[in-house]
């Protein structure tokens, strides 16, 4: 199949298009770039949140609530869970894989885990080009799936439209949410596991804080109590979601998401083109020459220079 078939067959909708070329973003196969590029001008109508928070918060069981809300609502769906931590596909994509099963023969929904295998520090990006096939393909409603509440999430979720923040009793604290910087990324909050002890704590903590720190802006991160295993709480989140989708669809802020996405990913695509380019030019030859000598007479800055403006040796 030639990559304008490939491309046509996703604009389609085709389901094993989407899967052959989430598959190729996940091996670096160079050829998705141009499926990309033939794609592009279908791509932005998907509506895209992101779901992180601590190990086993419940945000799979969330995300298999979601699903179910919006099939309901006649949407089509597409999930990507990523992995930041490991670099091996592990334990908890098969977690996934079991907690979302009810939809697995529904071609209205399509599930994806990721790992970072291969992708050092790529994860981000390839997570964004899976987005984006998922949004070409015509999936209305699409959900990212980020464990944990390092850098690396936060680069995820840059991808997201509306990000969704989970806590639980067990896990979070509304201090520990301030730390990280989460609170400059969540739309919406989710105290998770509102059946358990300590719940309505951490609801009331959060909620103060969004108040003393939000309290003026556009959208002050709305709190919610979610008993996601039992179904609690999902309709709200739902409704949240629409809620903010429309709000930021029509002041401006989605454009300005937009456009700080694509100036991030620019950047990502320069630092690891320019990292390739030095380790080639160091590697093999043209500038390794510059560290054969005495080291203490290597100017470092001064070779990155040369790398970056693409001077041969000794110029
Ligand atoms: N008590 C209680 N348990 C829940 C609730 N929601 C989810 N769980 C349980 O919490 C565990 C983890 O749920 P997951 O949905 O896999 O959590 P996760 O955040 O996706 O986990 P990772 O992807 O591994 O980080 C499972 O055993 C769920 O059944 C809830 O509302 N209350
Ligand atoms: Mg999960």
């Amino acid at each position: 199949m030639t990559d304008a078939d490939l491309a046509a067959r996703l604009l389609d909708g085709d389901v094993r298009a989407l899967a052959r070329t989430i598959r190729m973003v996940e091996d670096r196969d160079g050829a998705v770039e141009e499926v990309i590029r033939q794609v592009r001008g279908r791509v932005g109508s998907a509506w895209v949140s992101g779901i992180t928070g601590p190990p086993g918060s419940g945000k799979s069981t969330l995300t298999d609530q979601l699903i179910q809300r919006w099939r309901t609502a006649g949407h089509t769906v597409g999930v990507i869970a990523v992995d930041p931590s490991s670099p091996f596909t592990g334990g908890a994509i098969l977690g996934d894989r079991v907690r979302m099963q009810r939809h697995a023969t529904d071609r209205g929904v399509f599930i994806r885990s990721m790992a970072a295998r291969g992708h050092l520090g790529g994860l981000a990006s390839a997570a964004r080009e899976a987005v984006r096939l998922l949004d070409a393909s015509g999936r209305q409603r699409v959900l990212l799936e980020t464990v944990g509440v390092g850098q690396s999430e936060l680069e995820v979720m840059q991808i997201a439209d509306t990000t969704i923040v989970v806590t639980t009793p067990v896990t979070g604290d509304a201090v520990q949410i301030l730390k990280a910087g989460i609170l400059e990324i969540a739309d919406i909050f989710v105290v998770n596991k509102a059946d358990l002890p300590g719940a309505a704590k951490v609801y009331r903590d959060l909620r103060d804080l969004v108040r003393q720190t939000k309290a003026h802006d556009a959208w002050p991160p709305p709190v919610i109590m979610a008993s996601a295993a039992k179904g609690d709480g999902v309709d709200e989140l739902a409704g949240e979601i629409e809620r903010h989708r429309e709000l930021i669809s029509n002041n401006g802020e989605l454009d300005a998401r937009r456009r700080r996405r694509v100036e991030a990913e620019v950047e990502a695509i320069v630092v690891e083109r320019a990292a390739e380019r030095a380790r080639t030019a160091l590697r093999q030859g043209t500038m390794g020459a510059a560290l054969d000598g005495d080291l203490r007479d290597v100017d470092p800055y001064a070779l990155a220079e040369r790398i970056l403006n693409g001077h041969p040796p000794g110029a």
